[in-house]
């Protein structure tokens, strides 16, 4: 008997649209476009989480959706697929990453396909293959090549840069010099996680607080020769660009966070004796603010100005140029052993606020050019050498963290700023006995006393830079991008360093020739770390690792890309996939570009787009792309959690444990100290809500905790899409997926929710399909004739719903909608064909098998793919007849079938010459007729 097997139609569709290339992209779009985008996946060993379907099927909806309005739509797919993971695999087994990861390719790739979703097959890209490498290393060239103008704020060809008249235009060397200052890509020595144990430099995600993920050993951070992006050349345009986009505000404020702008001013400090200080400030008078202060100088970056006769000390970090010439001989043992245990502490650890604060007294003064004030330099390393300047005043009755380091080493508190007189600690803030960081009005500063904040902020500034000593400043929390990695699985950079005779590096540098490229990974015979600080493309042999060009020797960098940078760029790709001959075809590029929705995870929205963001900047400031701003509309999807679970935990002792104090021991659940902790699943049937809570029915005082958690293979509640399509059809998993809230929100899974969605398929295929009959044929109850009035309002309202809700990505809302009309229609004696097609194009986008199986069934011969998109009729919106309840003093007696638009008048008169009215009012007098033209009427009768 046919039923609806989903297990039968889903196969066959697939196989259908992959033999008809149905979802085929044109070259260049032939109607308007529509780049409907998802952040592809990384492949992998575990499978399709039920996590990527959510983001897939609200595109794929919005994909096919376009289509059938007649859009050009581009819709691809493909792989991140460089990645940690493969390469640990192929330490473990010495199988080639290259392998491992194709596999799971092919089985992603299964999963897609087994889902329906309508991608462009022929356009699939994987960022390791070699004609994409070569691609993304083409694009590090042009970072190479290219440094940012400040003037004209945008990248141009190195060439282009203008070299001082302090240089020798004819010192190659210098020149160079000179110019690596400027790249948008240069080497520095940067700090890797250097593990003795494991004998690797190990990623900053295989570091747990300072130990080795695997084994638990101590980590150390060594400086290495890196690869940086000057990624900070372009805050101020990644700030800027984001404004016009159509992103949630919740996103755009992350990435402003991380940019993070700071606005404030530049203050130079002298170091020297009072004597020396007058001349210093007469020098500088004269010369103005320099651009590179002198050794007699301490340059700070403030957002404080204001506060300047409040600083009682100053702090330069550890890593600070100027400590040796700051630490005076009786200091250097202290100082030096200070900074040498500064090198072990992460940033975060050195920025907790909460954490006491360390430092040590360089022996040094300084003089404060307001006040001529001699104030003592410390060292300490709750200052960063890599933000502003390197080097703080210091500011403790105004500043949090000077306050503890103030009190903590017996230094003055000196308040410059009187809080308002409401603040409940103002008197302590006064008497230097507490911290305020706000605004108020100026005190104990000279001139400027009795000013508010802001006007002191810039009279101060302007002070400052008329005398020479300081200067407005900005400044961003981004940091340049550590673009290299000491890995094998990923890209290798185009860069070759010549070598002399004895092969030692000459310092030259130079890009591989566009030729030679892709520059691919070398052979090499295991994959186990070499034991040494160095990249692991140090193991190879002189083959690969020494090249011959023009008649000198060079050694190719051995350093590898990011996993990032394959993501930066493969929304190009697509476009123009088979491309060997530029990075894109401009025509094509200028015709799809930019993306016009973006669909991905929240654990993307900071880092993957900033650094698309700038290189897709640097391609545009050097006229390889069209726009300045790649994804023009971004959705993050929602987290689905695990299965709401109930679950008991309890000690030895019966003390309930909350979930996430449990972890598994040796033999065991313990709690996080080591308790044995005896775990119970409890049934749903043994529970009830009292009050705020969860407890045991048979136990009020047991609490049971119900909540939902992250999927994870160690909690076993990760449901597998291979499972839940075995089970219930890729339709209903799409179409649960989509059901289940809001796509941005975070939901919980539940198996009962996707029987729920698939019963709903079910009814929707017996409104159409005759089950009880031996082959396939249609209900008896279709019929051939149009809609009736109200059936016709409800197939419309459906329409403008279902439409209006793909459009906004209100999918739930839709779905919801469609039921509503499978509810209506199953009850109706005649089902017109024309509705029932209709609906079939309606839920096409989102349950496209059943779809298209029961538009063939319903008689058509080709995939709806590209039928046009049904449209609602306003004039069918319209109710011409409506039902008024009538009643006498406020109770409903009857109803009245009456015209939708009729007059007040007309109404009462026909109430009141209803039978039933006339029999209830009988004897009575009529007080007063409330008549509501379209609700009601009410008779007040007494
Ligand atoms: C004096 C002062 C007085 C400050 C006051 C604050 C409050 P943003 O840019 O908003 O993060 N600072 C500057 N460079 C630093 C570094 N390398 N490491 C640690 N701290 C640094 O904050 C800038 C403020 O942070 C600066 O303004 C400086 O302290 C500190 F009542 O200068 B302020």
């Amino acid at each position: 008997m046919p039923r609806y097997n989903p297990a039968d139609i889903e196969p066959r569709w697939q196989a259908y649209w992959e033999q008809n290339r149905t979802f085929a992209t044109p070259d260049k779009p032939t109607q308007r476009k529509r780049y409907v985008l998802d952040m592809f996946p990384y492949p992998s060993g575990e499978g399709l989480h039920v996590g990527h379907p959510e983001g897939y099927t609200a595109t794929d909806i919005v994909a096919r959706f376009a289509r059938m309005r007649g859009e050009s739509v581009l819709h691809p797919m493909g792989f991140d697929a460089f990645g940690l993971p493969a390469e640990e695999h192929a330490i473990k087994t010495g199988e080639h990453p290259r392998i491992q990861t194709e596999r799971n390719i092919s089985e992603f790739t299964r999963q897609l396909k087994m889902l329906g979703f309508s991608y462009d097959w022929d356009r699939v890209v994987s960022t390791t293959d070699p004609g994409y490498v070569r691609w993304t290393q083409w694009i590090f060239l042009v970072l190479y090549d290219t440094w940012f103008d400040p003037e004209q704020k945008r990248g141009r060809p190195i060439s282009e840069l203008p070299i001082p008249d302090s240089i020798d235009p004819a010192d190659e060397a210098a020149v160079e010099a000179y110019r690596a200052e400027w790249r948008l890509a240069y080497e520095t020595e940067a700090p890797v996680n250097w593990c003795d144990a494991l004998g690797t430099v190990l990623a900053n995600e295989e570091v747990i607080d300072g130990k080795s993920e695997r084994g638990g050993h101590p980590v150390r951070r060594l400086p290495l020769r890196q690869w940086m992006l000057r990624i900070t050349a372009y805050a101020e345009r990644l700030l800027e660009g984001l404004e016009p986009l159509d992103w949630p505000t919740g996103i755009k404020t992350l990435q402003q966070d991380w940019i993070g702008r700071s606005a404030g001013a530049e203050v130079d400090f002298y170091i020297g004796s009072a004597d020396g200080f007058e001349d210093w400030k007469a020098g500088r008078r004269e010369a103005g603010f320099v651009d590179q202060p002198q050794a007699d100088t301490l340059r700070v970056y403030t957002t404080r100005p204001d506060t300047l006769f409040g600083a009682t000390y100053m702090v330069v970090a550890p890593e600070h140029p100027a400590v040796p010439r700051l630490t005076t001989a009786d200091a250097r043992d202290a100082v030096k052993a200070y900074c040498d245990a500064a090198a072990f502490k992460s940033e975060r650890e050195r920025t907790q606020g909460d954490r006491e604060k360390t430092g040590v007294f360089s022996g040094s003064y300084a003089i404060n050019p307001v006040n001529g004030a001699k104030v003592p330099v410390w060292i300490a390393d709750y200052v960063m050498a890599s933000y502003g300047t390197g080097a703080i005043m210091a500011v403790p009755a105004h500043d949090e963290r000077d306050f503890q380091f103030a009190r903590q080493f017996d230094i003055p508190v000196v308040p410059v700023v009187d809080p308002p007189a409401d603040h409940a600690l103002r008197q302590d803030v006064l008497d230097g006995k507490a911290c305020f960081a706000g605004s108020g009005v100026a005190i104990n500063s000279g001139s400027y006393d009795g000013r508010s904040t802001e006007d002191v902020k810039a009279a101060v500034t302007a002070s400052l830079e008329s005398e020479g000593l300081g200067k407005a400043a900005v400044n961003y929390k981004l940091r340049d991008w550590l673009f290299s990695r000491q890995r094998f699985w990923g890209e290798p950079f185009p860069i070759l360093h010549e070598i002399d005779a004895d092969g030692r590096q000459t310092g030259v540098k130079r890009p591989v020739p566009d030729e030679a490229l892709p520059v691919s990974l070398p052979e090499l015979k295991d994959f186990r770390p070499h034991g040494r600080p160095e990249p692991m493309l140090e193991k190879a042999d002189d083959q690969w690792l020494v090249v011959e060009l023009d008649g000198r020797r060079y050694k190719r960098e051995t350093n590898t890309m990011p996993q990032w940078a394959g993501s930066c760029w493969y929304f190009l790709r697509y476009i123009d996939p088979l491309n060997e001959s530029q990075l894109i075809d401009p025509e094509k590029e200028k015709a799809w570009m930019p993306v016009d929705l973006y669909v991905g995870g929240a654990e993307h929205a900071v880092l993957h787009l900033l650094y698309s963001r700038f290189w897709h900047k640097v391609l545009y400031d050097r006229g390889h792309v069209s726009c300045d701003e790649p994804f023009q509309r971004l959705i993050n999807q929602g987290m689905i959690l695990g299965e709401a679970e109930l679950t008991l935990y309890q000690t030895e002792d019966g003390t309930v444990v909350a979930p996430q104090d449990v972890r598994r021991g040796e033999d065991g659940m313990t709690t996080a100290d080591g308790t044995p902790v005896m775990a119970k699943a409890v049934q749903e049937e043994d529970v009830v809500k009292q009050g705020e809570g969860w407890v045991l029915k048979d136990d009020p005082n047991a609490r049971v905790e119900s909540r939902s958690f992250k999927m994870s293979k160690s909690r076993g509640n990760v449901v597998n899409p291979d499972v839940v399509v075995k089970d219930y059809g890729a339709d209903s998993l799409r179409l649960y997926e989509m059901f289940m809230g809001p796509l941005e929100a975070t939901k919980p899974w539940s198996m009962a929710g996707v029987g729920g969605v698939r019963n709903f398929l079910d009814r929707a295929w017996r409104m159409i399909v005759d089950q009880d009959a031996a082959e396939i044929r249609l209900v008896d109850a279709l019929v051939d004739s149009p809609c009736n009035e109200e059936q016709a309002r409800v197939l419309h309202k459906t329409i403008r719903s279902v439409t209006e809700d793909i459009e906004s990505l209100s999918f739930n809302t839709a779905i919801a909608r469609m039921m509503e009309f499978v509810n209506y229609f199953t009850r109706q004696k005649q089902r017109p064909r024309e509705a029932m097609q209709t609906f079939v194009l309606l839920l096409s986008p989102f349950a496209p098998h059943l779809a298209e199986e029961l538009w063939q069934i319903l008689g058509n011969a080709k995939t709806l793919a590209y039928e046009p998109w049904p449209q609602w009729d306003e004039a069918a919106l319209v109710e011409s007849t409506v039902e008024i309840p009538i009643q006498v003093n406020g109770k409903v007696r009857t109803k009245l079938v009456v015209a939708a638009d009729i007059g007040k008048d007309d109404l009462q008169k026909q109430a009141l010459e209803l039978p039933r009215i006339q029999s209830v009012i009988e004897g009575k007098t009529i007080a007063k007729t409330i008549v509501v033209p379209g609700r009601l009427v009410n008779i007040v009768a007494k």
